[in-house]
Parts: structure tokens; C-alpha cells; sequence
């Protein structure tokens, strides 16, 4: 599928052993042990009942391949970050089988598959721990790629403003080294051209996001996504626009890690929280990306980061939060966990097994507000052909404390004050954005709003919830949302 096509989607994001297992058991998982817990292709296969009344018409899983065995001095490659055989799939997570079994279940459900590929490393363990430098590798282990030669010379990445560092020094450290494949050299990249366009054919693979994607040379990216032939969406873990803005030339676009910087700090700061650094960096992404900020994945969490309610547990806060991704210009990325109110800090704690909440959507606030989220969106892009080319923009306000984002039919007002706030926005009629007398309907309470004659607004809540508002008439011909309207 193409970028256009997923821009219509939102994605479900697993870590694929922790979501579910193929014969429903719960066993228990410590996430500190940084162990396999069970979750498997079949598990996500049981539970896309699960996703999908969600609103989620897309998944992306853990990477795929065969990973470095047993227990390395950060623990087992349970995450799917540290392949070792690229041309075998990891057992623990099933079989070839499994794997076409998963994507054909998605597939007849509509839903799309986003498989998350490592390109820049393999591991292994290293084979004398004794102070060797540089250290020893059973290289024969590293399939395809066999000999010392396909790597580049074993440094650490010591200094992220050197980019030489970054593209041609090994992540990892000592212990557990991330053999940095050698992305200059001829067979090592034909090999992995190949390699990706197979995968996507073998298993109908819809998108992928790419990991590491700074960490190799910009011009290797775009006959990477050509192979591919599908969306590719990079993982770009910078808070800089400027930095991030050239890999949106090759591939498609960029996980939003700027946005989500400003995002998280705005947000888990009380008010005190800058939200004014919201509007300037995606300002700034809106400006700088290849197709401007239409095509990037927009996340709150990750497995890389902590949940937002290890910092904040205010619920009107994580609502706020939450919000963003749904209204926003980009692609919405939802963390596996968020809608049962995980709390897990950083990695390894932010990767939880869902299987422990028993997907028990009942009495869950955040499965209803993901829900009317997604359900919302899909009314706005049917509702506005040009939704989805549509930039957002921002209406600025006298409080330091509130946002408001216009992506017609959205009007989103945001606020960062908690619970026990009272918060206001105002739009002028200037903005343009209204006639007289408009009705809107706030689509998380059903409550509406009327404009002033001059097609002004003005609206305050207590409580310090998000507003989601939309004319009347964009709801009048939707099945589900607020369908009294
Ligand atoms: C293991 C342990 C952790 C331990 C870590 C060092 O080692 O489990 O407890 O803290 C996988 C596993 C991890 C594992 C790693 C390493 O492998 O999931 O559990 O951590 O063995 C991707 C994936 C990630 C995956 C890998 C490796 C890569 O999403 O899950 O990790 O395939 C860098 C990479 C980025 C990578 C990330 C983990 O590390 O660039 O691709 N993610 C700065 C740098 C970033 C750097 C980041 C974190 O620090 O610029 O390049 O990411 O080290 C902003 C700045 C940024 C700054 C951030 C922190 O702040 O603008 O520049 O990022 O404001
Ligand atoms: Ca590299």
C-alpha cells in the first residue's frame, strides 16, 4: 500500500511478545527480566477483534527475523531489535505460517500490516568477553552476511554530532555490541535490497517502519524504499526538524519525534508545559518534510520511551495527550497499553504484556476515547474530501496553558491544566473558520457550542478535558458519533 492509502489508516502498534499467545494462556512477565514472555503472530491473530472495534484498521508488530539466541548481557531478544539470521523468521514469535496466516487475517478484515525491519545491525554475542578490542564474533552466525568484511570496524558511536559516527560507528556497547553492517559496501547492500523486497512479497506485507534509519547514509534509503514498494515510514529519533527533514526524500516519511518531544514536555510539565513549542515545530516539519507532515507516523508513546502516565496520571492530561495523534496532519500510532492505562517507565518497563489486562474493554475510559478518536477521523476524512491534504493550523491564544488546532471539520482545543482546571479558548471570527450561528458538537461528550454572529467562538471547560469539535452538519450522516446530532 501506498503512502496515500495509509495516510486514511491508524496503526496499532504491538510489541509482538507482549501482546498476546496463540493458546491464550496468561502467563505472568516480569518486563525487568527483559526475558521472552510468549506473545506470538497466532496471539495477535486471536485478539484482532480486539484492534479493530477499536477503530484500527492497521498493526505494526515487532521485527520478524531471527534474532541473536539465549541470554545476552541486556537480556533476550525478545523486542526483535537484534537480528542475527535475516533470511529466517524468530521461532518464538511462529512459523512462516503463522506469519502469512497473521497478514491474510488482517487482510480479510481490511486491515493493513506494517512490519517494523532492522537494516543497520546484527548481533551476536561476543565470543571472548575478555577485554579483546576489537572483539570476536562467530561471524558464520550473521546470515547472510558471513564474514568480518560486511561490517564496518568495530567503534562505538561516541559523538551524535558526527555523522560519520552515527552512520559508520556500532550502537550498543561492549557487552552487547550491534555489529554495524557495512552500508558502503556493494553486496551488503544488494543484499539487502533483495532481502526486502522478498519479505514484502513472501508475507504481503502493507508498510514498514524502519529502524535506525539515521544511523545509515541518506542515499541508501531511496532504492531501499523502491525494493520495498510499499509506504516506509523511518524511525528518526532526533527533536530536530532540520535533522529529520532529508530522510523524507527517500523514504516516505519520518516517525514524528520532534512533534512528540515537544508533545510529551508540553504536557507532562503541569502548565508550565510549553505548548507554544507544539505549533512551532510542526510548523517547522509542515515547512521542511517532502510532503509536508501528511505522511508521518504520529505517536504519544513507543517502546523506547516512557508512557506518559509513568510521568502524568491526571486522566484529563493523558485524554489531552492522546488526543493529538487523531487530529492532527499525520499518520496516528497508537502503543499497545495506552488505552488499558499503562504505566511502565522506560524501556525495559514500558513494554508490559497486554495479556495481563485480560483485553478487557469494559468501564476502560481510554478504549472509549481511542475509539470515538477513530471514529471521529473516519468521519472527517469522509465528511471533507480534503481533509487529508488539509495542513493543520494553530489559533493562538491568550492562555499559555490551552491549544487549538484547526484541520477542518476538527477544531481541536487542548489543554494542559488537569482535572481540577478551568480552561478557555477563543477563536475570533477573523479565523475565518465559521459562520454565524454554526452549531458544533464537542464528538467526546456530545455537547455542543453555537457561534457568535460574526462566526466567533468561545468555549470553556472545566475539568481540563480536550474538545473535539465538529459542525453539526459533519456529523448529521454518521452512524456512530454523538448520533442524535
Ligand atoms: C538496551 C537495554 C536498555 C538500555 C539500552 C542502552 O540497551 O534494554 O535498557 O538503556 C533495542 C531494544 C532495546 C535495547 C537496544 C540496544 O536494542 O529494543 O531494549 O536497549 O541493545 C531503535 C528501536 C529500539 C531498538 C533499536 C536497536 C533501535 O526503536 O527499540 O533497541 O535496534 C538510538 C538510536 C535509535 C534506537 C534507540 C534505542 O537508540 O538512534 O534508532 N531505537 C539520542 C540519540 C538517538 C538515540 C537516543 C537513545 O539518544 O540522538 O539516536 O537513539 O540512545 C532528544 C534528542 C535526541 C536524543 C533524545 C534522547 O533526546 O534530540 O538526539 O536521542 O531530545
Ligand atoms: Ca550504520
Amino acid at each position: 500500500a501506498s503512502a496515500d492509502d495509509w495516510t486514511k489508516r491508524s496503526i496499532y502498534q504491538v510489541v509482538t511478545d507482549r501482546f498476546a499467545l496463540g493458546n491464550g494462556s496468561s502467563p505472568s512477565c516480569d518486563t525487568s527480566q527483559k526475558k521472552y514472555c510468549g506473545g506470538n503472530w497466532q496471539g495477535i491473530i486471536s485478539h484482532l477483534d480486539y484492534i479493530q472495534d477499536m477503530g484500527f484498521d492497521a498493526i505494526w508488530i515487532s521485527p520478524v527475523v531471527e534474532n541473536v539466541q539465549g541470554t545476552t548481557s541486556e537480556g533476550e531478544a525478545y523486542h526483535g531489535y537484534w537480528p542475527q539470521n535475516i533470511n529466517s523468521l524468530n521461532t518464538n514469535f511462529g512459523s512462516a505460517d503463522d506469519l502469512k496466516s497473521l497478514s491474510s487475517a488482517l487482510h480479510d478484515k481490511g486491515m493493513y500490516l506494517m512490519v517494523d525491519v532492522v537494516v543497520n545491525h546484527v548481533v551476536a554475542n561476543p565470543t571472548n568477553t575478555s577485554n579483546v578490542w576489537p572483539e570476536t564474533f562467530d561471524y558464520s552466525l550473521l546470515q547472510p552476511f558471513g564474514g568480518s568484511n560486511s561490517f564496518h570496524t568495530q567503534c562505538f558511536i561516541s559523538d551524535y554530532n558526527n555523522q560519520t559516527d552515527v552512520e559508520q560507528c556500532w550502537l550498543g556497547d561492549s557487552g552487547l555490541p550491534l555489529l554495524d553492517l557495512d552500508t558502503e559496501n556493494s553486496t551488503v547492500v544488494d543484499t539487502m535490497y533483495s532481502w526486502i523486497k522478498n519479505l514484502v512479497s513472501e508475507y504481503s506485507v502493507d508498510g514498514l517502519r524502519v529502524d535506525t534509519a539515521k544511523h545509515i547514509r541518506q542515499d541508501f534509503w531511496p532504492d531501499f524504499a523502491s525494493n520495498a514498494g510499499v509506504y516506509t515510514v523511518g524511525e528518526i529519533l532526533i527533536g530536530n526538524v532540520t535533522y529529520a527533514a532529508p530522510y523524507t526524500k527517500g523514504l516516505d516519511s519520518v516517525l514524528d519525534y520532534p512533534t512528540y518531544y515537544a508533545v510529551y514536555d508540553a504536557f507532562t510539565n503541569g502548565t508550565s508545559g510549553n505548548m507554544s513549542a507544539i505549533t512551532d515545530l510542526v510548523t517547522q516539519a509542515q515547512d521542511q518534510y517532502n510532503h509536508g507532515t501528511f505522511y508521518v507516523g504520529s505517536f504519544v508513546e513507543n517502546q523506547d520511551n516512557p508512557r506518559i502516565q509513568s510521568t502524568v496520571t491526571d486522566q484529563s492530561i493523558v485524554k489531552n495527550v492522546m488526543t493529538w495523534p487523531f487530529i492532527n496532519d499525520g499518520i496516528p500510532i497508537l502503543y499497545y497499553g495506552q488505552e488499558q492505562g499503562y504505566q511502565g517507565g522506560n524501556d525495559p518497563a514500558n513494554r508490559e504484556a497486554l495479556w495481563l489486562s485480560g483485553f478487557n474493554t469494559d468501564n476502560k475510559p481510554l478504549v472509549t476515547h481511542v475509539k470515538t478518536l477513530n471514529a471521529a477521523r473516519k468521519q472527517a476524512i469522509s465528511y471533507n474530501s480534503s481533509f487529508l491534504t488539509t495542513k493543520a493550523s494553530f489559533i493562538s491564544q491568550s492562555s499559555t496553558s490551552a491549544l487549538a488546532v484547526s484541520k477542518p471539520p476538527f477544531l481541536t482545543l487542548l489543554t494542559n491544566g488537569g482535572s481540577s482546571s478551568s480552561a478557555s479558548w477563543s477563536i475570533p471570527g477573523s479565523a475565518g473558520l465559521y459562520s454565524g450561528s454554526e452549531t458544533l458538537v464537542d464528538v467526546l461528550t456530545c455537547d455542543t457550542v453555537t457561534t457568535g454572529s460574526d462566526g466567533s467562538l468561545s468555549v470553556s471547560a472545566s475539568g481540563g478535558l480536550p474538545k473535539v469539535l465538529m459542525p453539526a452538519e459533519a456529523l448529521s450522516k454518521s452512524g456512530s458519533l454523538c448520533s442524535s446530532q
